[in-house]
């Protein structure tokens, strides 16, 4: 062989291994591409099932707020306040049988694994919560003449209200995050 031709022979062999390289550079650079989309496709798959998942949260909780609400208008008004506050003495069938201000709100998660809680608050302070008060603070409410004579004191007027201002407020846990949600309405004698 000589030395023309085994030149000629080596610049093949190098074109060849040049271009075997670039087309692996080709391939390589395709399945990365490949992956990027699929990690795309995979996050946006993710981001919405945790979209769904909080809609369906949210939906649960506002039907838990809802049905307690809807308890709250059907129960005989002047008893509502002593029936739904955190006052188990003042029950109107005796001590500890009315429902309290605590209830269970459907499939949502609460802390420690347990139900979530769904709590009714009305004006008290929190040492008295048989109390119902026109000068304490609930949320939106505050100062609130529940007795309707003009005047906000600081009496208490658990057996003379004429309008209640209610909060419904349902806790639960998303995974590690706290979630919560609150409906404020007054309920009044129905007519
Ligand atoms: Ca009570
Ligand atoms: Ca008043």
């Amino acid at each position: 062989m000589n030395s023309h031709l085994h030149r000629a022979l080596r610049a093949q062999r190098l074109r060849a291994q040049e271009t075997s390289g670039s087309s692996l550079i080709e391939v390589l650079v395709a399945v990365a591409v490949t992956m990027v989309g699929f990690l795309a496709f995979g996050r946006s798959m993710t981001e919405s099932l945790q979209l769904g998942e909080q809609n369906r949260q949210i939906g649960l909780a506002t039907a838990a707020a809802q049905r307690a609400v809807e308890e709250l208008y059907a129960a005989d008004f002047a008893q509502v306040f002593a029936l739904y506050n955190a006052e188990p003495s003042d029950d109107p069938d005796g001590s500890g049988t009315g429902p309290g201000a605590q209830f269970v709100a459907e499939g949502l998660e609460g802390a420690n694994g347990a139900d979530a809680l769904g709590t009714i608050s009305f004006p008290v302070a929190a040492n008295a919560p048989g109390e119902l008060r026109e000068d304490l603070n609930l949320a939106k409410f505050q100062p609130f003449d529940v007795d309707l004579d003009g005047v906000t004191d600081a009496n208490d007027h658990s057996a003379d209200y004429q309008v209640l201002p209610v909060r419904v407020q349902i806790q639960w846990m998303d995974g590690r995050a706290q979630r919560e949600l609150t409906v404020e309405t007054i309920l009044g004698r129905k007519q």
